[in-house]
């Protein structure tokens, strides 16, 4: 382990936070954590998490028991800070970066020279020179990398994570970093760091492209999953099994099209790509474009699911609309995770249900529905699921791989191509 770092400060213990700094001391560094949610700090303190996600909850447990970690609301004196807090987008697509600013306005009282100052954060392109701004004007006795280069007491490196919700741990350790330091020697500071516990490359950039590369990353998944999106929309029109036409396309040895679906969720895909637009609107216009597609694909699926309603009330001429039962199989924002958070299946669902239709969901990976967000809607088992009229798959569970013979192929919208 470097010498140099003995001690860290990791200020939000979200997603991200939480999972690196029990790493970190799960590798020997002792780490206090910052939060200012009280209730995850005391979670954190009595060795539990309060968010979901596989292995982290024993990983924490035995860090905090180690007294390696320990949860506070305000930082504290260390050898190097990580800052990774949300940075969420404005109602007009600009990026905020109060959080950001807060927890640079937070630890800069403790600032001493020859500390490390790491936004990890996803982040707009020139948002970790704001922050050495924001750290500077608190500390006018430092010098920063802005005023002084390689001179600066303080050093500001920019060190996007990009670890896959649900394997965050294993991702952690074993990809690759991009490290985009303010200067040279920021970044060669920052990968010492993360060599404490990254088995990937560390690789030494500036901070710029270090922020346009996690964006770059997101944005591109974005654009894919917008093609195969559009593709799903362009078939059903002209009668075309979208899945068999891109099985059959990505048998060309230079074409992989992603999988449509009922939309982009998550808190990285659907937000990141908005970071570029608002830097250069004139420019990233595909990128944009592509945004587009994908917010729009909830609405077609709802569509489709209107159309079924209406050929099942031509069937059934002797019921109405409240009569029609609709199944929702899934609620998560992707496969086999149990995350409602900014997930298209779940805006769906309550879509569908604010228009006063009969909905039941199916989501084997969660035990009740949240209630503020789910009105009249019932949660069911997968084998009770066969008493709806209309089937609507929103998620590729492994759960629901059986579920072929449950229904009436004829009154089924299958959004994700689970049955294909
Ligand atoms: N999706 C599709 N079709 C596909 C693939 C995904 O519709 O073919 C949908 C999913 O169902 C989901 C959304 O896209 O709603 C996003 O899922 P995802 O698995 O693509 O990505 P996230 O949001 O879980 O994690 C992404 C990852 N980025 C990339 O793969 C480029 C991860 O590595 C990042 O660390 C993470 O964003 C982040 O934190 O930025």
């Amino acid at each position: 382990m470097s010498n140099s770092f003995k001690h860290i400060c990791v200020i939000g213990l979200g997603y991200i936070g939480l999972p690196t700094a029990a790493t970190f001391a799960a590798h020997g560094v002792k780490v206090i954590g910052v939060d200012v949610n009280q209730h995850a700090v005391d979670m954190i303190n009595q060795g539990k998490v309060h968010i979901v996600e596989p292995d982290l909850d024993a990983l924490v447990r035995d860090v905090v028991a180690q007294g390696k970690l320990s949860a506070q609301l305000a930082p504290t004196e260390a050898d190097a800070y990580i800052v990774a807090v949300p940075t969420p987008f404005k109602d007009d697509y600009q990026p905020d970066l109060k959080y950001i600013e807060s927890a640079a306005k937070a630890l800069a009282p403790f600032l001493k020279p020859g500390n490390l100052v790491i936004l990890e954060s996803t982040s707009p392109v020139e948002a970790t020179e704001q922050m050495s701004a924001w750290l500077s004007e608190a500390r006018p006795d430092l010098s920063f990398p802005q005023q002084k280069g390689e001179e600066a007491d303080i050093l500001v490196a920019h060190c996007p994570e990009r670890v896959l919700p649900g394997k965050v741990l294993q991702e952690l350790i074993s990809n690759d970093r991009i490290i985009g330091g303010m200067t040279p020697r920021c970044s060669k500071a920052a990968c010492d760091l993360y060599k404490i516990f990254v088995k990937g490359a560390c690789i030494e950039t500036n901070a710029r492209t270090a922020e346009m590369c996690k964006l770059t990353e997101n944005s591109f998944r974005d654009v894919n999953i917008a093609f195969a999106n559009e593709l799903s929309v362009i078939c059903d029109k002209l009668d075309i099994n979208v899945w068999e036409l891109i099985s059959l396309a990505n048998r060309h040895p230079r074409v992989n099209i992603l999988q449509p679906g009922p939309g982009v969720g998550g808190h990285c895909i659907a937000v990141d790509p908005w970071f570029i637009v608002a830097k250069t609107p004139e420019q990233a216009r595909l990128i944009r474009t592509a945004r587009e597609v994908n917010d729009a694909k909830p609405e077609w699926v709802i569509d489709q699911v209107k159309i079924k309603i209406a050929d099942f009330l031509q069937a059934n001429p002797n019921k109405t609309i409240q009569d029609v039962t609709i199944a929702c199989y899934g609620l998560a924002f992707k496969p086999d995770i149990d995350d409602l958070r900014e997930s298209p299946a779940l805006e769906i669902t309550k879509s569908l249900a604010e228009q006063g239709l009969n909905i039941f969901a199916i989501e084997p990976n969660i035990d009740t529905l949240p209630e503020n967000v789910l009105k009249n809607v019932r949660l069911i088992s997968l084998e009770e699921s066969n008493i709806a009229n209309i089937h609507v798959i929103l998620v590729k569970h492994r759960h629901f791989e059986n579920i072929k013979n449950n229904f009436d192929l004829n009154m089924l919208v299958d959004s994700c191509g689970l049955l294909k």
